[in-house]
């Protein structure tokens, strides 16, 4: 009942404000409603995806990026969708743009959502895994330099087959500039 209320108020708010105002209602209805907080999407999201072998794995990879990072930042994510064609595991990645390459996931720590180190990322056949901001990503950590944005950095993951042999791809990430609404 408190929605509907919320909703019309919004409605006549749009209609007695000029069209400036609308940026506000939108901003009402995140913080009323029951949805989770918007979660950043990956900028690359609609870039076509690529079919790559990795050892006996096909895996469609899509929209590989990298966040771009400031001067004396130690750490960097990088994110990608992959789809395998058989039940695999990415197990590590490594990069030579920093020391070393964990993989990540963001889970709740009381209130805060905060980064945690996972020891591998599973990929169900045929099921699209997103790696992006506020989820799933890799992270590097030592970076030897600033990521900045139009490089492209390299990076080889190393991925389980269903046989648990592993595999690697080569990806080539775009560093991209983009705000840390929430920082992985
Ligand atoms: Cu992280």
């Amino acid at each position: 009942m408190k929605k509907i209320t919320i909703a019309l108020t919004t409605v006549l708010s749009i209609t007695a404000l000029s069209a400036c105002d609308k940026k506000t209602d939108m901003k009402h209805e995140n913080m009323t409603g029951h949805n989770p907080p918007p979660v950043a999407t990956s900028p690359m999201a609609d870039m076509p995806s690529e079919m790559r072998m990795a050892g006996d794995i096909k895996i469609e990879v899509q929209g590989a990026w990298a966040r771009a990072t400031v001067e004396g930042q130690s750490m960097g994510g990088a994110f990608v969708n992959l789809t395998a064609d058989q039940d695999a595991t990415l197990v590590g990645a490594t990069s030579n743009v920093s020391q070393t390459v964990e993989l990540h996931t963001m889970k709740m720590d009381g209130e805060k959502m905060v980064m945690a180190q996972v020891p591998n990322i599973a990929l169900p056949a045929n099921t699209k895994v997103e790696l992006k901001p506020g989820s799933l990503h890799i992270m590097f950590m030592g970076l030897k330099a600033p990521l900045k944005e139009g490089q492209t950095i390299a990076l080889k993951l190393e991925i389980k087959n269903k046989a648990g042999q592993s595999q690697f791809l080569d990806i080539q990430a775009p560093v991209k500039a983009v705000s840390q609404q929430m920082k992985p």
